[in-house]
């Protein structure tokens, strides 16, 4: 029997629509829920809604609407919302389902049996945000410490669950189970609460004040307090106790939360477990929030960006891979749009995409479009081998730790080498070379045949440019996703497999930027070459320029981060630049340099001349070349230099 995976996310409070806090922790069980499946578990992903409580209430009478008419509509957009970003839940659960509200009413009376549910009356600051009282230390000037509002004091009947008498077993629980609640920082957090006496949890809500919940079936006065209802959805969702989905995937579970909630699933859930009989989850696994500009992402402070509009913005695998590579789980990150494209440009178009683009186009030229028989192997193959294997073993490292960051840094050093190794081989000089055709076949199998692996090892991450890349290597993508025996099977590419070259997998995102005021140089001093090479003018004579004329260049060494020629000419190529900051040159080296061997070079440029366009092509710099009539050879730095050094 295949061994299992249950991985779940928060149910989302109805009173908000779909925003990027909440896409983060449905992404991330989407990814692991891909990855298991990829390791032949059996899987399930379970997503959902919670509708009870006063908030509900509230934002339903904002909208003029009943509390069930507001919480279908909303929990639609939740619903709707996930598809959108190839997030592929294999339950959607809501509170409001009946079966739901069969369960919670089950354990509810199981727990009132077994005498851990007790009548009492209680006085507390309650907070409608939270759902929950407050005690005098808690506030932080008399108000909620997260949302900020001064709290009142109310006084009522209640039930109680005897959460207190759970105490010293979670204690021993947690430091027998040293990665229950992971990372770390939060199982220290949940240990520091429990160092304080534990109070029972009020587990009920008058009706007289709100009838949106589910009736207690001991005291149909009182409604179920939100929490003890949302909680068990991780069960409902499984058919607790009688479907053979619940005794398969339980105790398999894995929920992921932010910080936010660490209370409620950390001390109220594994209690409210233990005192119904149910073995604890498996793992909680904490997240921190996307901040926007130092603050927490919320509706009521109004600065909700919804992951709709980023994705027809940025297309689904370009926002799937910011939130997961930007994120250290556990810490918080920020959020911003700069950022957002920085990553899209600097490691999805020009890192990934180029290697993939210049690997086909270079199968396409110099091997008739099908995938080359490789000969002989050096060293620089076996190190390409040793990289793959070595990012391999650490993608399934890293996922099962929830670092999915750590995961793709180490797929990015491998699409990394890549690129190092195309320069370093330099196939566009073996393809000059008859004798050298063997090794060139070799040089692009392994390109190949490392995109493909590459691809596999994505394909949890970003599943559609995983089906992309193995489709355009004349491959078949094994839907949900391809199975990772496959990845360690190095040479699983059949030589003549017919490629097909296609549209960049990621266009750079052009962002208008302010290009530095630049002081125009004295003109005619300087060829005006790469664009067009002239004969070599003498040397002019030493009648001597004061320092200060060629203090006024700036000079600058930059990095190619991806080159192109410029559609219906032979000499233009168009390249983007790393100076520091990223800029397109367009420079007239076409007939003699390919695009495919500029990337990854280190040039020389002037960096403030005003831009000007070249056949509808804004250049933003110009390239340095030596031009002795016939050809040019480009300026290089001897060695190392960091994009950005100064030429002088
Ligand atoms: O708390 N950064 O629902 P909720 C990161 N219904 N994650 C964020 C985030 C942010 N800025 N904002 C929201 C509830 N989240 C309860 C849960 S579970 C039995 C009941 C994500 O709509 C994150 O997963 O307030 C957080 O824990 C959750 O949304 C809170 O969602």
């Amino acid at each position: 029997m295949n061994p299992v995976y249950y991985v779940t996310t928060p149910i989302y409070y109805v009173n908000a629509e779909p925003h990027i806090g909440h896409l983060y922790s449905t992404l991330v069980a989407d990814t692991l829920n891909r990855f298991y499946q990829s390791l032949g578990y059996a899987t399930r992903f379970q997503t959902g809604t919670d509708e009870h409580g006063e908030k509900v209430v509230q934002a339903a009478q904002k909208e003029g609407k009943d509390a069930k008419a507001y919480a279908d509509r909303v929990s639609r957009l939740f619903r709707e919302a996930w598809p959108e970003l190839n997030i592929r839940p294999d339950r959607f659960i809501r509170t409001t389902d009946e079966a739901h509200i069969r369960v919670v009413t089950q354990i509810l009376q199981r727990v009132y049996d077994s005498g851990d549910i007790y009548f009492s009356e209680y006085g507390g600051h309650y907070c409608v945000g939270c759902e929950r009282f407050y005690v005098d230390r808690e506030l932080v000037d008399g108000c909620c410490p997260d949302h900020k509002q001064e709290l009142h004091y109310v006084k009522e009947a209640n039930y109680f669950f005897r959460m207190s008498a759970y105490q010293d077993w979670l204690i021993g629980y947690i430091r027998e189970n040293s990665d229950f609640i992971r990372p770390e920082r939060y199982r220290n957090e949940v240990l520091s609460f429990l160092s304080e006496p534990l109070e029972d949890l009020c587990i009920s809500r008058p009706k007289s004040r709100l009838t949106w919940g589910i009736t207690l079936p001991f005291d149909d006065r009182y409604v179920t307090y939100v929490w003890f209802d949302a909680l068990i959805n991780y069960l409902s969702g499984l058919g607790y106790p009688d479907d053979a989905l619940y005794s398969r995937f339980w105790p398999a579970a894995e929920h992921i939360i932010a910080k936010d909630i660490l209370k409620p699933h950390g001390i109220y859930w594994p209690t409210m477990l233990k005192a119904a009989g149910i073995e604890p989850y498996r793992h909680l696994n904490v997240h921190g929030y996307w901040n926007l500009e130092q603050s927490k992402i919320s509706k009521s402070l109004g600065n909700v960006i919804r992951p709709r509009d980023l994705k027809d913005k940025y297309g689904v695998d370009a926002v799937r891979y910011f939130f997961l590579r930007e994120m250290v789980f556990g810490l918080d990150a920020h959020f911003s749009e700069e950022g957002l494209i920085q990553r899209i440009n600097a490691d999805l178009a020009n890192n990934l995409g180029n290697c993939f683009s210049r690997t086909l186009t270079m199968i396409a030229r110099y091997s008739g479009g099908l995938v080359p028989v490789p000969g002989e192997t050096g060293a620089e193959e076996e190190a390409l081998k040793d990289l793959l294997a070595r990012c391999a073993r650490e993608v399934r490292q890293e996922v099962q730790k929830f670092a999915l960051h750590k995961a793709l840094m180490s797929l990015w050093e491998v699409i990394d080498g890549a690129n190092k190794y195309i320069d370093a081989q330099a196939p566009w000089t073996l393809a000059k070379d008859p004798g050298k055709a063997d090794r060139l076949q070799t040089v692009l199998y392994f390109l190949a045949e490392t995109l493909r692996q590459v691809a596999l090892l994505l394909a949890p991450f970003l599943p559609q440019t995983a089906e992309q890349m193995l489709t355009r290597l004349g491959l078949q993508y094994d839907a949900p996703v391809p199975q990772w025996d496959r990845v360690l099977d190095w040479g699983g590419l059949p030589p003549g497999s017919p490629v097909e070259v296609g549209p960049a997998l990621f266009p750079r995102i052009e962002v208008k930027k302010e290009v530095p005021a630049a002081t125009p140089p004295p003109k005619k001093q300087v060829e005006a070459a790469p664009q067009a090479p002239a004969a070599p003018s003498p040397v002019p004579p030493q009648t001597g320029l004061p320092i200060e004329a060629f203090q006024q260049w700036d000079l600058r060494v930059a990095r190619v981060l991806s080159a192109e020629r410029v559609p219906k000419s032979k000499k233009l190529i168009r390249m983007e630049i790393d100076l520091g900051e990223q800029r397109t040159l367009v420079a007239g080296i076409g007939q003699d340099y390919s695009p495919e061997e500029m990337v990854g070079k280190h040039i020389v440029v002037v960096a403030n001349l005003q831009p000007t366009k070249l056949m509808g092509v804004e250049s933003q710099a110009m390239l340095l070349a030596a031009n002795d009539g016939e050809h040019l050879k480009i300026v290089v730095p001897e060695g190392e230099m960091p994009p950005g050094a100064k030429v002088k």
